[in-house]
Parts: structure tokens; sequence; C-alpha cells
């Protein structure tokens, strides 16, 4: 059993919740997810960031879409891992919070737009499976994942709290607490998180360069002048720092800062249903060093990202079965760089200015009561401007899907779509390709080819009391595929298919018992080359199981990953590259959750119970660096061995 670190959070809240019994039941709070996430749809999943989760994720982004079929996370340390979704990362997830993009900056994309997200500040994750959706600036050509705080409504002068602790092995600690109060008129909310861990150990005992911590605060303060009316202001800054097992620096500083105004008018009239508009300001600043962290003799190294946004949108009735939504929105992102690695805050100068400007259409035809017939269709113009060369490129872009949701039975929902996006090459692919220092030739800035996505997506999910069944399955064909060549340290363009399935089903064959299981499966193929696609992760499949008892759940998951024995030596993507075969592993995990009133949750879990020793087939190298004293130079990064954790999370109303 590992050494766990127990601070007082968890038994202040505990205390806390004794006093609350006397409040009045609002809030449901959750058992601990493990899998299965329940889906409204089969190509849309909404979840509940604020639910623990099994394994413990680290408090990021990336580590909380785990949970959810067809996501693995990429391992560079304890925190700030890269979210792959059937085998696609980077821009091909248009990553968003509060309906803002948010970039890193970080060359060695140490920084991925998850990094910068506190999950469990947000109310609802809301994940888009394929190209299926034109609403959103920077089109997501594998999924669109939102992080979302909704919108509170008082009808009568409130206040709420909600806090959350939770302690873990390798000193693991985090601090929620949020705050909202309001009335019909005005409303206000702040929301605070900290959360760092020490050096965590995998299987055998060895020692991960590993710890991080992280903090954020988010405030928003609103008027809604009416029940049809809200003009929102709100403002966040987050910053911490993380080791990196896979590479010779440390992130040192992950800063980000944003500013957004946010309005929106409902049923205004019978033609004209909504009009909505967002600026916001996102100011992100990643320092690298081997000096604050570890004693190396590189120095630092300072980059960022500013990006400025602006969407203005409307919905329209256009008669009883065809409601449209339009819009147009713009972005304009400016990298960036330190111009001296001598000194620990080395000032920036621009080297890109990336501008996108957006138009969209999107119509839902209600054909009969349960099924309807969906269409997008975006435009958008690109710009890439590479200031320190005075080169630059512009490209338009087209992308649209068709989507039919019919009924087919009772309970049944079947969903077929058709997708085409096409994805401008992100900052990493066309000026800085990933592993590199060098800057691309003038050809190579030119001739990169946007990505072109065409993809069918079917799902057909069925739920009824006793149990819920979804299926998913894709097929994709992607023309200029954008390949970084680590070799070569290029970006090249090649053709691609991508096919697979997430199957996921519970079951309960009575009410105290729930059995989970998920099926996922990527296979990629690299038609240019005739080989098989860099950095598409094996099979995967999950198996859980809980019993209640009163206010008690008890809980166990078995995750099971197959052995992969292909790969693309050193092909990959922005965020890392093939490195060989894996073997198949098998991790079984325990969880139990205490529900004292539905305000009230308090779980525990012991992830990786027998201590495995593993790692992801995508993963990064072990890098031992020296200069960091614990990190074993590994051909992975090998995953966390035994991790016991506890957590209780309180809202009160
Ligand atoms: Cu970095």
């Amino acid at each position: 059993m590992k050494k766990t670190y127990i601070t007082l959070t968890p038994i202040a809240l505990v205390a806390t919740m004794m006093m609350s019994q006397a409040y009045a039941d609002h809030t449901v709070l959750h058992d601990v997810v493990v899998t299965a996430t329940p889906m409204t749809s089969p190509f849309l999943i909404e979840t509940d960031p604020k639910q623990p989760r099994q394994p413990l994720p680290a408090h990021d982004g990336a580590d909380y879409l785990k949970t959810i079929p067809g996501f693995t996370v990429m391992r560079k340390g304890g925190t700030d891992g890269e979210a792959i979704f059937r085998g696609m990362a980077g821009s091909r997830l248009n990553i968003m919070v509060d309906e803002q993009n948010v970039v890193g900056g970080c060359s060695g994309r140490m920084d991925a737009p998850t990094a910068y997200i506190f999950p469990e500040i947000y109310d609802k994750l809301t994940i888009i499976k394929g190209p299926q959706t034109v609403e959103y600036g920077n089109m997501g050509s594998a999924a669109t994942i939102k992080f979302d705080r909704e919108p509170k409504k008082y009808s009568s002068s409130a206040t709420n709290f909600y806090a959350s602790g939770l302690v873990g092995s390798f000193g693991r600690n985090d601090e929620i607490l949020e705050a909202d109060t309001g009335n019909e008129k005005f409303y206000s909310s702040v929301m605070i998180s900290n959360s760092q861990s020490g050096n965590y150990k995998d299987g055998d005992g060895k020692e991960y360069h590993s710890g991080y911590h992280r903090w954020s605060s988010n405030a928003a303060v609103g008027v809604t002048p009416d029940n049809n009316t809200r003009l929102e202001l709100s403002a966040a800054k987050s910053d911490g720092w993380a080791k990196y097992a896979d590479r010779g620096m440390d992130g040192t500083k992950f800063l980000r800062e944003n500013l957004a105004l946010t309005g929106n008018r409902k049923n205004i009239s019978d033609f004209l249903d909504s009009v909505s508009f967002q600026l916001s300001h996102n100011v992100v600043d990643h320092i690298m060093d081997d000096k604050e962290l570890r004693s190396g003799n590189m120095g630092w190294a300072r980059v960022g990202h500013v990006s400025d946004q602006g969407k203005i949108g409307a919905g329209f009735k256009l008669n009883p079965f065809n409601y449209l939504k339009a819009g147009i929105d713009m972005n304009k992102t400016t990298h960036g760089k330190g111009t001296t690695m001598s000194v620990p805050n080395p000032p920036m100068v621009d080297n890109a200015v990336f501008t996108s400007k957006g138009v969209f259409v999107e119509n839902t035809y209600q054909y009969n009561p349960d099924s309807r017939l969906v269409s997008g269709l975006r435009v958008d113009a690109w710009t890439a401007e590479w200031l320190t060369t005075y080169m630059s490129r512009s490209k338009t872009l087209t992308s649209g899907f068709l989507r039919d949701e019919r009924n087919i039975a009772k309970d049944t929902m079947l969903h077929v779509g058709f997708g085409h996006a096409e994805r401008f090459p992100d900052f990493w692919e066309l000026i800085s390709p990933a592993g590199t220092m060098m800057a691309p030739t003038s050809t190579q800035f030119y001739s990169l080819r946007p990505e072109k996505t065409n993809q069918i997506d079917v799902g057909v999910s069925r739920k009824d009391q006793v149990s819920a069944i979804s299926l998913t399955g894709y097929y994709s064909k992607v023309n200029d595929f954008i390949l970084i060549d680590y070799a070569n340290s290029d970006a090249v363009n090649v053709d691609a298919s991508i096919y697979g399935f997430e199957i996921d089903a519970s079951y309960k064959p009575y009410d105290a018992l729930k059995i989970y299981s998920m099926l996922a499966y990527t296979k990629g193929k690299n038609e240019t080359m005739d080989t098989t696609l860099a950095q598409v992760p094996p099979l995967e499949g999950r198996l859980g199981v809980s019993y209640s008892q009163s206010a008690w759940t008890y809980g166990a998951l078995l995750r099971l990953v197959s052995a992969k024995k292909s790969w693309h030596s050193n092909y990959g993507n922005i965020a890392g590259k093939d490195l060989g075969a894996s073997g198949g592993f098998g991790v079984f995990s325990l969880n139990a959750a205490y529900k004292p009133s539905k305000k009230i949750t308090i779980s525990t879990g012991v992830d990786n119970l027998f201590d495995k020793t593993y790692a992801e087939f995508v993963s990064r190298t072990g890098v031992n660096s020296s200069s960091a004293a614990v990190n074993p130079a590994t051909f992975r990064v090998n995953e966390p061995g035994r991790t016991a954790w506890l957590k209780a999370t309180i809202a009160l109303d």
C-alpha cells in the first residue's frame, strides 16, 4: 500500500455535511463513474464533471475524458496528458470552455488545451462524436468537447455553495469551492480550485518525476432583467507547475487569463427565437525550464498564445417543423515566443498570427414527432501569418454534415450521419513541427495542405428501465491527413482511413445491482505509405459492477486493454509518436460511495488494486534526465501503481 497523506479537508467537509442535513434536498449527487456514460443520443455524451470518477483523474481536462468510451490519454507525467479520441488528437478535437476555444502555446506540447481546464468547476461536459456540428469555430473533425457552466436561474434570492475535497496516494489533495448568489435581476458566482500531487510510483515502485500543483479562480457577474434576457461578464485566472517524466524540462508556468462578455435574448418573436453574442479574450503564458524543478543547463523557454474571439448567433423558427441556427464567428490567435533562454522570465515577441472568420447555418427538420433531419454548413476563411519570416497564406474551407435521427422501435433511436470537415494546419503543424526547434522551409510552409475528413457515423441507442445500450460505428476517409514525421521534423500530408466502434451497455437485473460494460476499437490505415496509422490505441474493454444498499454503493471495475503489434515508428501527431509494440494489460479497481443525503457524497477507491506495472500504447518515452533526480529511463512512461483516494462532495442550497 502506498503512503496516503491525509489533510483536514474531507474531515471538515464531513463536519459541514452533518450541519447540512437540515436543508431541503435540491442537488442530487452521484455514484463513482467508471464507464458507460449515459447517452441522450448515440453521438452525444453529456456528463457531470463534478461526479467522482475511477480511475482517479488528475484535475485537468484530459484525464476527465478517460471514463468516456473511445478516449485514451497519452501520459507525460502526473498531469497535462493528451486526450485522444478514436486515435485522433491535437486540433482534430475542438476543445472549448464556456464556448471559447482554448489553445496552449508550447512547442513541445506540454500544454494541450486541457492543461488549462479545471473540470470540476464546470457543470457539464459534452462530447459530440464525429464532424456532426458546425456551430463552433475550429471545426472539430474527430469530436467537439465542451466544458460549460450552466447558467443559473434564480426565481428569488438564493445562495448556493458547493465544495469538494480529495486526498489520495502520492500526496494528492484537491480542494474545490464554489459559491453563487442571485435574485430575479442579478447574480454572481466564484469558483476556486486547487490540486496538487507528489511524484507517483508505478507498480514496480519506480518513482516518476511527475508532481504538480494547479490552481484556478473564476468569477462571473450577470444581469437578468427578465426571464428571456441575460448579460454576463466573466473572468478566470489559473496557473500551475508540473514535472514531466518524458523530457528534459518541466512546465513551471501555465498561466491563463480570461475575460468574456456573453449575452442572449430568447423568445423574441414567432420567427426570431433567440439572439446571442460572445466576446472573449484569452491569454496563455507558459514557461518551461530545467532550472526550477530539476538542475539542468538548458535554461528557460517562454511561449504563449493570445486569442481574441467573437461570435454572434441567432435561432429562427422557420415554420413548425424547421428550426435554423445561424451565426458568424471570428478567432484571432497570436503566438509569442521568448527571445532568450538565459533568464527565468524571458521577454516574448509575437511570431505567428492565425485568423479564422466563419459563418454557419444549422437546420433541424422535425419530420415526425420523434425523428429529425439535422444538417449544417460552415465556411471558414483562414489566414496564417508567420511574422518572423513575413510569409503568410490564406485558405477558405468548407465543412458540413447531414444526419438522420430516427425512432425505429420503442425506446430505440438510429442515427446515421455523414460529415465533411476541412481543417487548416494548426500552429504546431505549420510553423513549429513537433519535436524540433527547426523552422520549416518556405516550401514546407506553403505546401502543407488542409486536412479533409469525410466520415460516416452510425449509432443505435436503446434505453429502458433495466438496460441501456449504445453502439456507434464510424468510417472516416481523411484526405491530406497531417502526419508528423519525427525523424525529419516535418509535417506531411497522407491519405488515411480510420474505422471502428464503441459499445456501451448497462444492465440492472434488479434495483440494487448494475453491470456496466464498454468496448472501444479503432483501426487506422496510412494509405499513402501503406502502413498502420500512427498513434491509434488498441482495443479496450471495461467491465464494471455496482451494488447499492441504502446509502452505500460498492463498485468494482476491470479495465482490459489488448496488445498492439502494429505501429509506425517515429510518426505521429503534434503530441507524440509511435514507439513500438505494446503488451496487453488488465487493471482492477474498487470503489465505494456513501450518500447520507442527496447533497453529500463521500466516495473512496483503490485504483490498480494489484499494483500492476503497465503503460498505454500511446505514451511518451520516460526520459532519464540525470538532473531530474528520480526519473527512470523507461520505454514508455508507466501508469501509476496502486492509488488510494477519498473524496467528499457537498452541496448547500
Ligand atoms: Cu513547454
